[in-house]
């Protein structure tokens, strides 16, 4: 029987690429993102080229009774999930501290933080029941390096590392994996979402450096979720090749 994976997130970027990239290996789909009619497009488009089942259903990762509700009907009507990618997330800003906006401190805190561990609580249990299953986490390498007015972002994805960690930890005694997946700079909406829609300051971003593409982290995504059952891999950084740490990046 096919697998299932849950990606949260799958409307763009890394989430989108990864949700092909599984579909391509023939798993089935449970994807999720606030964006409905763009995941319906996503079943339309891969349901015939793959011959795999896609289901997606409208969420808002920030919303705990939204999450509460809906994923465990999600789940059922699945027949269950056998891997759970916490993709959803973003930045807000770039801004010194002192002058950060806390709403889009908050924004980063509720979906980066809080909405993945609203999605972690309520699938875990579904995976301890069956003594299976892989939660892979989406941190950064901002996680690792703190940058200069990215306090609270780089923040939040320290708190993804620790909270994988944490649920390895306690989920030992069961056949789960939990993996972070750490990120340099890869080029997608990211960067346009941070600057609140202004294309001139995220295309700057991405000028000069050849960064990392979606498709690049969603191999490895599924590379780690296609190991052996004995290996479980902790975490994965990954750079651009110009990249040395989280935004120390030789610009040509
Ligand atoms: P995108 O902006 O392209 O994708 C973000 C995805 O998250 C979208 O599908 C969006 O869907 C979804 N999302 C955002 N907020 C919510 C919410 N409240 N509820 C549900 N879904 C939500 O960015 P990336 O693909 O680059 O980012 C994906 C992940 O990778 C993030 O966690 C990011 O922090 C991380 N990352 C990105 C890096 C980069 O350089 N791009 C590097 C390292 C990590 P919708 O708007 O439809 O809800
Ligand atoms: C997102 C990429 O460059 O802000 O994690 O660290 S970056």
């Amino acid at each position: 029987m096919s697998k299932t994976v849950f990606i949260t997130g799958a409307t763009s970027g890394i989430g989108r690429a990864t949700a092909e990239a599984f579909a391509k290996a023939g798993y089935n789909l449970l994807l999720c993102a606030r964006r409905l009619d763009v995941l319906d497009n996503l079943k339309a488009e891969f349901e015939p080229e793959f011959k795999i089942k896609v289901t997606t259903f409208a969420l808002d990762v920030t919303d705990r009774q939204a999450v509460s509700t809906i994923v465990p009907k999600q789940i059922e009507a699945v027949g269950g999930v056998d891997i759970l990618v916490n993709n959803a997330g973003l930045a807000q800003g770039l801004d010194s501290f002192e002058t950060s906006s806390i709403d889009d401190m908050e924004t980063m805190i509720d979906t980066n933080v809080k909405g993945l561990l609203y999605v972690s609580r309520t699938v875990l249990p579904f995976m301890i029941e069956k003594n299976q299953g892989h939660i892979i986490n989406l941190g950064s390498t901002a996680g690792i390096y703190a940058y200069a007015k990215g306090a609270v972002y780089c923040a939040t994805k320290a708190a993804v590392k620790t909270l994988s960690d944490g649920i390895r930890i306690d989920t030992i005694e069961t056949d789960i994996k939990v993996t972070t997946i750490q990120p340099g700079i890869v080029e997608t909406p990211f960067s346009e979402v941070r600057f609140h829609g202004d294309k001139d300051k995220a295309a700057a971003v991405y000028a000069g450096v050849e960064a990392l593409q979606a498709e690049d982290i969603a191999e490895i995504i599924v590379f780690a979720a296609t190991q052996p059952k004995r290996v479980q891999i902790s975490d994965i950084t990954i750079m651009a090749n110009q990249q040395a740490t989280g935004f120390m990046i030789a610009k040509k």
